[in-house]
């Protein structure tokens, strides 16, 4: 039996990552509705604000009356609150279901045990636990955001096989190679925030959006304590727009937003980060910026490459321990390491 619960929530995180990229700070769901032994329905939640999961499941059940005795299967606890959408819980017990099997307990304090003591108390049966941890990966973003109230930090950036993310000029071109750019572009459009060092921004001149993929820019983020001059450079030079964190000035214009933060730390950038709505955030240098944050301990996940290339002198990669697991990314080794194994500097 738990053999079949683990197949049909494989199939929920399945259609649950269909979603990412489209529902911001809400989490990745998916729903299958399993009638003796066969799908009958099946939705994930696809647009932040839209439907969730088990609606678009039950919508797209033919016949509603089959729904009565099926197996419902959720990658997280169904809502039981009215935020955006009515409460999910609701429309699943109209439907009387014998049981529904579940992934996670929704985080969020609105919900977390509410939407499964209220089937419960329906006499519908729950089955939570199935595939914990791999469910939890999966909404690694949400979990984050619900229990430290701050965007996952995802670090990235690409090293010399000895140690240099630039030449001594600063620049840093031609370290990885194309496929692992295009990459680079896939995990932009995955994210809600991308953010950079005033330096980084004035030497590069990157224009930090989506070329060599397809979906959404992420909002972009400069890091400038001493509101440094950005005249002229791409980030505050086109059509999208973009944040820029100070300690002097504070002004807006119709693009770009100037925060100003009286006690400029990466934490308060954080919250004031998570309070605009960035939910997710992906840093992309330099070494300086990474490495205060690798120091504040305010990351999650950091995306290493470390290129076919030696610099010999230059500026040195940020001062993390890479281990030697990694994936083979056409010749450069992408090493993926989470601040859950250990690897914090603190
Ligand atoms: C579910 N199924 O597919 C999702 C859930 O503002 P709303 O109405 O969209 O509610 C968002 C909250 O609902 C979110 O913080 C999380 O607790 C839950 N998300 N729940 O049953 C879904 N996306
Ligand atoms: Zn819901």
């Amino acid at each position: 039996m738990i053999k079949i619960h683990k197949k049909y929530i494989e199939r929920t995180f399945y259609l649950a990552k269909k979603g990412l990229g489209g529902v911001r700070q809400n989490p990745l769901v998916g729903c299958v509705i399993v009638k003796e032994n066969k799908i009958i329905g099946e939705g994930y939640h696809k647009k932040y604000g839209e439907k969730h999961a088990e609606i678009n499941a039950i919508d797209s059940v033919k016949n509603k009356e089959n729904i009565k005795g099926s197996s419902i299967y959720i990658n997280l606890e169904p809502c039981s609150h009215y935020g955006k959408t009515p409460p999910c819980v609701v429309e699943l017990i109209k439907y009387k279901p014998k049981e529904v099997i579940i992934s996670n307990r929704d985080p969020n304090i609105k919900v977390n045990g509410n939407g499964i003591n209220a089937l419960k108390a329906k006499k519908i049966k729950v089955i939570e636990g199935i595939k914990r941890k791999e469910g939890e990966g999966l909404n690694k973003r949400f979990f984050t955001n619900q229990n430290k109230k701050r965007p996952y930090v995802i670090l990235k950036w690409a090293q010399t096989e000895d140690g240099y993310i630039a030449r001594q000029d600063g620049s840093s071109k031609w370290i990885s190679n194309s496929m692992s750019r295009k990459l680079v572009h896939k995990w932009r459009s995955e994210e809600i925030g991308i953010c950079v060092g005033i330096d980084t921004a004035i030497k590069d001149n990157p224009k930090l959006n989506v070329r060599r993929w397809y979906g959404e820019d992420p909002k972009r983020i400069i890091i400038n304590p001493k509101n440094k001059s950005l005249e002229n450079k791409k980030v505050l030079n086109d059509k999208l727009s973009t944040f820029v964190m100070t300690e002097e000035e504070d002004s807006t214009s119709s693009e770009n937003k100037f925060f100003k933060l009286n006690t400029f730390t990466f934490k308060n950038i954080l919250n004031k980060l998570y309070d605009e709505g960035i939910s997710s955030l992906i840093v992309e240098g330099g070494s300086k910026t990474i490495n205060h944050i690798l120091k504040d301990n305010l990351w999650d996940e950091a995306r290493v490459f470390i290129g076919n290339v030696n610099f010999k002198k230059g500026t040195r990669a940020p001062n993390l321990k890479i281990r030697n697991k990694h994936k083979d990314i056409n010749g450069d080794k992408l090493h993926i390491i989470l601040n859950d194994e250990g690897n914090s500097n603190k």
